[in-house]
Formats: C-alpha cells, structure tokens, sequence
C-alpha cells in the first residue's frame, strides 16, 4: 500500500471511531493496556534495574553552551558549532529530543521482544548479539525532530502554538548502522496478516496536563517497515549513546524524528490497525487550515534550509563574507538552494557541496557583500526534486508542527 493510502485509510478509521476525538477511545485505551500488561513479565528483565542517574535534564552527554541550547527535557544543536564540521553532525553536538529521560540500559542486560497478532507464532526475543548477528547496513540518514522550527510561527508570522520552541536544531545527519527491520520481522515469523508495526521505547512513561500516555510508541505501516528502516546500534562508527537510543533504535528514514523511536525494547505486529497518542493526538495537524478531527499522522518530514551561524551574528561592512548553510527535505533530494541578503528582493543560487540525495542534506555556500552598517535578514530557500520550494509563509497548526517558510535569520552589519 502505498504511504499515501495507508495515510488516507488511517485516517479514516481514526475518524469512524477506532479512537475519537481528542484522545483515544476507551476500547483502544484498554486494548493498549492490556498489551502492556501483558507485555510486563518480558519487559522488566529487559531494562529495568539498569538505569543510572541521567545528567542535567535527564540528559546524559555534556551540553556545553558552544554546542547546545538546552529546552526543558530536550537539547538543541546551535547551527553556528556546525560549521567546519563535516557533513555528518558529530555525536557530541546532535540535538537530543526527549519526552521523559535518557535511560542507561545495559546491552548485555537488553532484550528486545517482537510479538502480535501479525507474527506467525508466539513473541520472539533478541539480545544485542543476535541483533548484531543478522547482516549489518549502513545508511547515512537525517534525522529531525517534525517541531523543528517551532518557534518562528509565534516570531515570523505571530501564530500561538504549543511545544518545545526549537528554532532550527533539532535536525541532524548521521551514518546509522545496524539490522534491517525487514529482517528482524522476519527472523520473527512475520505473517501475511500482518498491516503495523509499532516500537515502544523503554525510557520512563510520558505524562503532560495530568494524562499518562504510557511509553513512547508509534506505528507505522508494515510496508515501511519492510522498506529501509534501520534498527540502529552504532552512529557514526561509534555504538549509539545512551541519549540516542542505546542499545537499539529505530532509524526511519525521511519520517518525522518521532517514528524513530529509541531504546526499544518491544514491537508489535499487528494484524490490525494500531493507534498510540503519537499518531492521535501529537504528530498530526490540528487547525483551522485542517479537517475537523486534524491531518492525517504526520510521516515525511518537510523541506528546510538553515545558515551555519547564530541568531544576531555580527558582519563587518565592506568585506567580502562566505555564508554557509544546509538544506534537506523529506520529500527528496535537494534541487536548488536560493539566498537573499535584501529581504528577498533578490535571490542568488548558492553553490552546492554536496551530491543531493534523498534522505541527505546538502552543504551550500555563497559570499556576502554588506556595506551598510544596520540590522539585516538572511535568507535561504531550497526546493527538493519534488518540486517543493519552501513557501513565505507556513501553515500554522495548534501544535507548532512543519515550519517550512524560509527563516528570516537576523544579523547585524557593523
Ligand atoms: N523512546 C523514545 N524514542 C524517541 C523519543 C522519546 O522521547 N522516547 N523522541 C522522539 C523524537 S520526538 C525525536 S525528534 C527523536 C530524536 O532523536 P535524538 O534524541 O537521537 O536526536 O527521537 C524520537 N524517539
Ligand atoms: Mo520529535
């Protein structure tokens, strides 16, 4: 089924009743109780008893200020310790994007159970050496957060919305390697029956405005599934770090940050359709500019483009300046990059330094010519080979999700 089916179908489903209106409905409620509950014997041996104390926010990796900006439970990469530093984003420097805490789970100590009415016969288990017995790949993959941008919806257009108000950090690139999740499935005893799949994560429940949504979880179509995501243990050359999943991770490539759910430590197959708040309630588009009952869950993630340096950097006039940025979208590779340095009543092609493809981001450069001392905005537009150039303006939902519009970076001409 193609994804956009799969979205349209879902859609439906969630709005014939399967899980009604804001939350879930309670049949769905109970049935994703039981689950956990049944789940719970197999769970606990498998990360439980290994946590150790996590840093500053739960977050376990320093978080220098060079390098981040730190947003409650969460860690934005500042795009300015970007530049010069590769086209993959070191792991000391990748944004973090948690709903509770970092867990410190024990490889040795891990397991990870695949069960459901989709697999053929009872829940299998894998330990981190059968997982990293089956074939290994690599896939070099973004990986960003569907709230990127956030907060230039209430600073550029003006529009209230809820959530962590990232400007442009919460993306990174990384050489992801590990197990294919086609393969894990099927090691599993994957049926014909079986149409989603969904992770849970074994980092500590989420609970906001009173309500407990249980473990981090969403699923995904099996076709997905079976097509390029990862169940990732290294990140570039390195096993993972506990705030990036360790031991194990999903990688979905080109989906929203959330599909790529960390520290799993159980997937269901399902021989029918399955819904978590995290493709009810969050990651889906609620507004005027939407359906009543919101968008379908959100999956490729939009495109966007960002400049290699800090809000309000200083230029001297009447030098020569090299800006540099990056650009990626989840609908493509990238076909052009575009800069103004008026506000937009001109643009200039950036020169591009990498091959565009799918998935990537690419590095751009172009020089800058300031002469008169003042405020000024920076401006970067990309258009993927979908054909998608990034808009003025974006669409406001209530939940801040998708900032597409080109940023208007503020800097300052001395
Ligand atoms: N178990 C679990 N998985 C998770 C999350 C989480 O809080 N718990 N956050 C998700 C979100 S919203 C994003 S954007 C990415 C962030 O991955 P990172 O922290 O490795 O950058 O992880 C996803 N996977
Ligand atoms: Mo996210």
């Amino acid at each position: 089924m193609s994804e956009r089916a799969y979205d349209r179908d879902r859609l439906r489903q969630f709005l014939s009743g399967e899980a009604a209106g804001e939350g879930l409905s309670r049949r769905v409620v109970l049935r994703l109780m039981g689950a956990a509950a049944g789940l719970a014997a197999a769970g606990t041996g498998t990360g439980a008893g290994t946590a150790a104390a996590a840093g500053r926010r739960g977050i376990v990796k320093p978080l220098p200020a060079e390098l981040f900006t730190v947003r409650d439970t969460n860690a934005e990469t500042n795009w300015a310790a970007l530049r010069g530093t590769g086209y993959y984003t070191p792991v000391d420097r990748f944004f973090v994007r948690n709903h509770t805490s970092t867990p410190v789970l024990d490889p040795a100590r891990w397991r990870l159970t695949v069960w459901g009415g989709g697999l053929r016969g009872r829940a299998v288990e894998f330990s981190y050496e059968d997982l990293r017995s089956l074939p290994a790949v690599t896939r070099s993959e973004c990986l960003e957060c569907a709230g990127n941008g956030r907060s230039y919806f209430a600073a550029q257009q003006g529009d209230a919305v809820t959530g962590t108000p990232w400007t442009m950090g919460a993306v990174g690139a990384a050489r992801w390697r590990g197990a294919r999740l086609s393969d894990v499935l099927r090691a599993a005893g994957l049926s014909r029956r079986a149409v989603d799949v969904m992770p849970r994560g074994l980092d500590p429940v989420y609970t906001a405005h009173g309500t407990d949504y249980g473990h981090v979880r969403r699923p995904m179509p099996v076709a997905k599934a079976l097509d390029d995501v990862l169940l990732a243990y290294e990140m570039n050359g390195r096993p993972l770090l506990p705030d990036h999943g360790c031991p194990a991770r999903l990688v979905v490539p080109s989906w929203v940050g959330i599909a790529s759910v960390k520290w799993v430590g159980d997937i269901e197959v399902s021989d029918r359709p399955l819904f978590s708040p995290w493709n009810t309630v969050f990651y889906r588009l609620f507004g005027s500019a939407y359906p009543p009952g919101g968008s379908p869950p959100l999956t490729r993630q939009p495109v966007r483009s960002a400049f290699e340096l800090p809000l309000g950097a200083v230029f001297a006039a009447g030098r020569v300046h090299r800006l540099t940025g990056r650009s990626w979208s989840g609908g493509g590779s990238i076909r052009r990059v575009e800069v103004s340095t008026d506000d937009g009543a001109t643009w200039r092609e950036a020169r591009l330094h990498d091959t565009p493809r799918p998935g990537g981001w690419v590095r751009w450069s172009t020089s800058w010519h300031p002469y008169e001392p003042g405020p000024a905005r920076l401006l970067a537009r990309a258009t993927d080979t979908a054909g998608t150039t990034q808009p003025f303006r974006a669409v406001p939902n209530e939940q801040g999700f998708f900032f597409d519009a080109v940023v208007r970076h503020p800097v300052r001409v001395v």
